[in-house]
């Protein structure tokens, strides 16, 4: 399926109408090509929506649990396929196989979480002010949503957002991100071979300005689900404004970990090395600032770099590796910008610093795990997202410092303090500024029974994954019944 055939409209691998292709690339040899893939325009996405149009009055009345059914199929032969999975996200993306498993898994346990919801409540009876008036509030779904994803989680992120779309009864169009088509490829398929019916599903790969942007415009598409960088998800939300289109958006981080005086020293020194470089950086919840107390500083850093320097940066599929390469040149070359601005700005290098270009690394888009020092709240690498194995200590004195600069970004993903003292911890879950805050945990790891997202500009009040995910895929219906004697 690697010969360009690589859209799946109404059931059917079909080639893009104007027989255009794109390659996609292994990150840890970018001499590998992995394989040819459709390069969607506004044609192709066109017999996409109208595809997921037609299937709609169909899928909409198929009882909710036997949708549920449907999914726990799904998510049984992702099961089955997880090493398949894991492996191939290997190659395409670049993450290490352990968290390529990680990433399998998040789609499996949200396939069974999201099938026990056709059994489920969907709404509620409510009291009418008259008699003999029967009042309830249910959920239907809205018709066909556009899922327009990014790399860096391949197979979680499209099903947090398709697994709650589908379970609703929509009926979805997804354009996935240019970087992994063949994930998308080997997902669509396991769909298809779980009995999701034609047309239920249906993928156009291509570009974003292309085939995405046509996603967004595409008339019959009721809402457009994204996650990806702050400025293409605000064009996206402005254009889905005007044409009335519901959204949601999913977008960076400035994710930071405090480390006070009275932590766990080692406990924290693990979290920031998890979160700052797990998946090369490449997470929204990723923590590129380390805020730490003054009275423990120097340890701490003397530690955290020390660790640093232990970690074994490989080809994701070589079972040692615990930091693959960055998804793509372009994104090695933004991090080794950013690098640079930091250092321009007056912040230093603590270890790192650099892309790696030793042999057989070489050949690969593999970048140091670097620490700054002397970071400082105003500078542009403590305020923008790098999204690389970058990360910064910025110094302070005590709690409330602490915590002014933790809130003191454009963001609100994910935050995280490492503290002995209950209190202080709980100061921090309710003054931080952030849809997630950890206590004594990394910023990344979520589970997909609580909400995913973020405030300010992460995102623009939606949630993933927990119960609340049904939100931005269903609209709320009242009904007023009369059976007052004579309504007969
Ligand atoms: O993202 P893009 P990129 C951030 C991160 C990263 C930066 C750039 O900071 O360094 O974004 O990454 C599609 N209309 N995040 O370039 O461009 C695109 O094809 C419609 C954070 O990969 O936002 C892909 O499917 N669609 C983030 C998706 O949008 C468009 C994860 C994301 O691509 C489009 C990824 C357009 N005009 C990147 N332009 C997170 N929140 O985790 C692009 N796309």
């Amino acid at each position: 399926m690697t010969d360009g055939k690589t859209n799946f409209i109404n059931g059917e691998w079909v080639a893009s109408q104007g027989g255009a292709t794109f390659a996609s690339t292994n990150p840890a040899n970018t001499d590998q090509t992995l394989g040819v893939y459709a390069r969607s325009d506004q044609r192709d996405v066109a017999a996409a929506v109208a595809a997921a149009k037609a299937a709609y009055p169909t899928w909409r009345k198929t009882p909710a649990p036997a949708r549920g059914a449907l999914l726990t199929k799904v998510g049984r032969l992702l099961e089955e396929r997880k090493e398949l999975f894991s492996q191939a996200m290997v190659d395409e993306m670049g993450k290490v196989l352990v968290e390529a498993r990680g990433d399998v898994q998040e789609a499996i346990d949200m396939a069974h979480y999201m099938a026990a919801f056709g059994r489920l409540p969907n709404g509620s009876v409510v009291p009418s002010e008259r008699p003999d008036i029967h009042c309830s509030a249910r959920r239907v779904p809205v018709g066909v949503v556009g899922l327009i994803t990014p790399w860096n989680f391949p197979i979680a992120v499209p099903t947090w957002k398709m697994f709650p779309a589908l379970l609703a009864g929509n009926t979805v169009v997804w354009k996935p991100a240019e970087d992994t088509p063949g994930m998308a490829v080997l997902l669509v398929q396991l769909l298809a071979d779980a009995g999701i019916p034609a047309g239920v599903v249906n993928l156009v790969t291509g570009y974003g300005e292309e085939a995405g942007a046509a996603l967004v415009e595409a008339e019959g598409v009721a809402t457009i689900s994204f996650t990806g960088s702050t400025s293409v998800g605000k064009q996206i939300a402005g254009r889905c404004g005007q044409l009335m289109k519901r959204v949601s958006c999913e977008l960076g981080g400035k994710n930071a970990i405090v480390v006070l005086d009275d932590a766990d020293i080692e406990l924290a020194i693990k979290g920031c090395l998890w979160s700052a470089f797990g998946t090369a950086g490449q997470r929204c919840t990723a923590a590129s600032r380390l805020i730490v107390d003054s009275k423990i500083k120097a340890h701490f850093t003397a530690r955290l770099v020390e660790e640093t320097g232990k970690l074994r940066m490989a080809p994701g599929a070589d079972p040692a590796a615990q930091i693959g390469p960055v998804v793509n040149r372009t994104q090695l070359e933004r991090i080794q910008g950013y690098v640079a601005i930091g250092q321009a700005e007056g912040a230093t290098v603590l270890t790192g610093g650099t892309p790696l270009t030793d042999a057989p690394l070489d050949k690969g888009c593999f970048y140091a795990p670097t620490i700054f020092d002397n970071m400082r709240p105003p500078m542009r690498i403590a305020q923008e997202e790098i999204f690389g194995p970058v990360t910064g200590i910025i110094t302070v004195d005590g709690l409330d410092e602490a915590l002014a600069i933790a809130n003191g970004t454009g963001y609100g993903l994910s935050l995280s303090l490492y503290t002995a003292n209950l209190r202080r911890g709980m100061r921090a879950l309710d003054e931080l500024e952030s849809g997630i805050v950890y206590i004594n945990l990394p910023t990344s790891g979520a589970e997909i029974q609580l909400p995913f997202g973020g405030v300010k500009n992460t995102g623009n009040g939606h949630r993933e994954a927990g119960w609340m995910a049904m939100d931005w895929c269903t609209e709320w219906k009242a009904a007023y019944i009369n059976y007052a004697e004579g309504s007969e």
